[in-house]
């Protein structure tokens, strides 16, 4: 009798024992690669295409450092297979926790769905994915891009109210198929939609980066002389399109109205100088809260589905006090 009932101790101890270290099977995530007790994040970071990118990856990178998590982190180069490579090199490493911002809003079910059975968290940040289960990640942080076309045509509606006359509009759109650039598309749509002199003449990508942004800018003022407006996803396409606009001759601002999306230093510096006249804040700064977020995750705590950033919105007046607090 005594002998069976040590042996069921020993047994119970032992299973106790598994569980409590966090082992795999527990559900406690994985060994981490960083040592027991130091949480191992690996980020596949989109790429570096713009002021925005930058401000968010050394936000990510400084918060890992103060939240002492080990991060691994991988720059894209705007190409969803090297973000999936990336995964899965995370996965195959065995990370406690992986946070990605994906570049486009489909394809990623397969790889998700690895992460799951590897029983590693995934936290998406900044850009969101169209799979239907959303148990594939544990939470998603991030700006309403919907919400930031809206405030950019609110704006566009409000300066040119008791107007009749035709407004053209030409539209810089980010990365094709990304979140930003499908939603900052429609809300800016839903709004102006109501009043029929709002006119959008040509919409084509910029790819959210300055380069592009004035390449497609140059082109659109060649095969529309009378454009009135220009709504640019980011403020770097926006940067690039001013470039193109003073190379034809015209004032950025006055002849040709600009409304962006970013509010980074170089779009909040055109602006407070009167060459962009309205830009949508979206934040970069996401780092401490992923960080807060992928302790509870590896600790298997809940939270909360969609985590909103705080932004606002900024006119020349506002650029030129916000300035030189400006941390990106
Ligand atoms: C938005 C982010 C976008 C920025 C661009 O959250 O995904 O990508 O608006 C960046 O500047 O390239």
């Amino acid at each position: 009798m005594l002998k069976r009932l040590s042996v069921a101790l020993v047994a119970g101890a032992l299973a106790f024992g598994v569980a409590a270290c966090g082992g795999e099977e527990a559900g406690g995530g994985s060994t981490g690669g960083g040592g027991d007790d130091k949480i191992t994040m690996g980020f596949a970071q989109v790429g570096a295409e713009s002021g925005w990118r930058t401000a968010n990856t050394k936000s990510i990178q400084e918060s890992a450092a103060s939240a002492g998590i080990e991060l691994k982190f991988s720059d894209a180069q705007q190409k969803q297979e090297n973000q999936i490579k990336a995964i899965r090199s995370y996965i195959a490493q065995k990370v406690d926790v992986i946070a990605f911002s994906p570049v486009v809003e489909t394809g990623w079910d397969t790889v998700l769905k690895e992460a799951k059975d590897a029983n590693i968290p995934v936290i998406l940040t900044d850009r969101a994915v169209d799979s239907q289960d959303t148990s594939l990640y544990k939470t998603f942080i991030g700006s309403d891009f919907v919400l930031e076309g809206k405030k950019a045509g609110e704006w566009l509606v409000k300066e040119y109210e008791g107007k009749t006359e035709p407004v053209n509009i030409v539209q810089l759109e980010g990365t094709t198929g990304s979140a930003p650039a499908n939603d900052r598309k429609s809300g800016f749509t839903d709004v102006i939609k109501a009043d029929p002199k709002f006119k959008i003449i040509a919409s084509q990508t910029g790819e959210f980066t300055r380069a592009k942004g004035k390449e497609v800018m140059e082109a659109l003022i060649k095969a529309n002389p009378d454009i009135d407006v220009l709504y640019a996803h980011n403020d770097d396409m926006g940067l690039g399109a001013i470039e193109a606009i003073e190379a034809a001759g015209k004032k950025p601002g006055t002849d040709i109205k600009i409304i962006t999306v970013d509010a980074v230093k170089d779009g909040m510096t055109a602006l407070a100088a009167g060459k962009i006249n309205f830009i949508v804040e979206c934040s970069p700064l996401l780092g401490p809260q992923l960080m807060d977020l992928a302790k509870k995750v590896v600790k298997g705590e809940q939270v909360e589905q969609r985590v909103l950033t705080e932004e606002t919105t900024f006119t020349p007046e506002q650029a030129k006090a916000a300035l030189p607090e400006r941390k990106y």
